[in-house]
């Protein structure tokens, strides 16, 4: 499958607000990787892809989750965690990707993880950041983002665990994890 083939079809899969915040991370995914030295290539790949699955309805989600081998204990998180490893899953199968790297950077560009390779960190920063998002804090982000790849993500996870935090929302484990390993 071609990229504008890729496009036609990952556009059909959700509503045009959310196509917007999809072609947002491509652009700033491929800045990033200019500035720090990834594939742009691979940046934009991941982040056409990235979302995928954030319109599925929960119970194809929960279907792939659990015949497909997923972690079963993504089901006691959050719904909001289930469309990324499930996108990474569409990726691979539907969409033919076979990239390792921007497999995992799909699946874990919601939660993070522990040890994020650039590329993972690159996408999972542009989905934070895009030109469309608005939360409190976001301007701090796209600062660090100027020069510092880690300080900026990291400053992206403290964001999502004061929310969940403030909404009193179990924490997935891996985020907590990868907040951790952007500090030591
Ligand atoms: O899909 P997007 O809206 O573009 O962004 P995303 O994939 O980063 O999803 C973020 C949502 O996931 C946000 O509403 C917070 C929610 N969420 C729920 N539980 C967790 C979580 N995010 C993280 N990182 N960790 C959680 O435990
Ligand atoms: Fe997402
Ligand atoms: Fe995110
Ligand atoms: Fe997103």
């Amino acid at each position: 499958m071609n990229r504008e083939q890729m496009i036609d079809k990952v556009k059909a899969e959700m509503p045009e607000r959310r196509w917007l915040h999809t072609q947002g991370v491509m652009e700033t995914a491929v800045l990033l990787a200019e500035r720090f030295g990834e594939d742009p290539v691979r940046a934009e790949l991941a982040a056409i892809l990235h979302d995928v699955a954030k319109y599925w309805p929960t119970e194809r989600m929960e279907s792939i989750i659990r015949e497909k081998g997923l972690p079963s204990e993504l089901l006691l998180y959050d719904k909001e965690l289930w469309h990324a490893p499930v996108g990474a899953w569409i990726a691979e199968h539907e969409y033919g990707v076979t990239d390792a790297d921007v497999l995992n950077a799909i699946r874990y560009h919601t939660s993070g993880r522990r040890e994020m390779t650039k590329l993972e960190k690159i996408v999972c920063l542009a989905d934070y950041m895009e030109p469309g998002r608005d939360f409190p804090g976001v301007e701090t982000i796209r600062e660090l983002s100027g020069h510092h790849l880690d300080k900026a993500l990291l400053a992206g996870f403290n964001s999502t665990i004061s929310f969940l935090l403030e909404k009193g929302k179990r924490i997935f484990p891996l985020t907590i994890e990868a907040r951790n390993a952007l500090l030591e």
